[in-house]
């Protein structure tokens, strides 16, 4: 990755997906008000077509092995953050453990709070995918997310849930919060697909 003072000349359509601009603050998108969550009572299951079902505490789950990325952020509203070190479980971790069976084709991810996003196993699975709980270096904020979210980077950032608390393996895709309100079920940044109908 070069350094942010290189890309910050860039040409915005240089390197972000069409249609975004570059921002340097980390704004803060959440529909409605960030759940409160004690970490002593916070627990993260994933179930559904899987052959283990799991259900993991703070220790727990901070104990699997642990690692690093860093990737641009895009939100559907045009914003992107170009580089963001993200630390946490890999999806593909979890799936070891839960082993999906041959029928799970997608994965609805739940939230503390009620959102919710739908995405398909196969790009959860991609090296990229966390379910972070640092955010360049610092512990997540609640307000970004803490204490662990979702971190999809090659789908809007609607996808990337803040303050997970479950992921559910499923056969038939359903839409989740913003799909079921316009937004695209896929989500694709380089290939704009903001909402359902472009
Ligand atoms: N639980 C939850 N997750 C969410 C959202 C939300 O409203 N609730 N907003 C989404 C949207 S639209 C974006 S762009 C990113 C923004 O993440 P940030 O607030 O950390 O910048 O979170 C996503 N995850
Ligand atoms: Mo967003």
């Amino acid at each position: 990755m070069g350094k942010l003072s290189s890309k910050r000349n860039c040409p915005p359509h240089f390197n972000t997906p069409p249609g975004q601009f570059i921002t340097e603050k980390f704004p803060v998108l959440t529909f409605g008000k960030s759940p409160e969550i004690d970490l002593n009572n916070w627990e993260f299951t994933a179930y559904g077509l899987v052959n283990k079902q799991i259900k993991f505490n703070w220790s727990e789950f901070t104990n699997l092995k642990s690692t690093k990325i860093t990737a641009q952020f895009h939100c559907v509203t045009q914003w992107s953050r170009l580089e963001n070190t993200w630390e946490g479980i890999p999806f593909s971790t979890i799936s070891e453990i839960i082993q999906p069976k041959p029928n799970a084709r997608f994965a609805m991810v739940h939230c503390y709070g009620g959102y919710s996003t739908n995405l398909e196993l196969s790009s959860m699975l991609e090296s990229n995918v966390l379910l972070a709980y640092k955010h360049d270096n610092q512990p997540l904020t609640t307000q970004h997310g803490g204490p662990m979210r979702l971190v999809i980077p090659n789908r809007y950032g609607w996808k990337s849930a803040k303050w997970v608390k479950g992921i559910e393996l499923i056969e038939q895709n359903a839409p989740g919060f913003w799909e079921s309100r316009g937004y695209h079920m896929y989500g694709d940044p380089w290939k704009e697909q903001r909402f359902q109908a472009d």
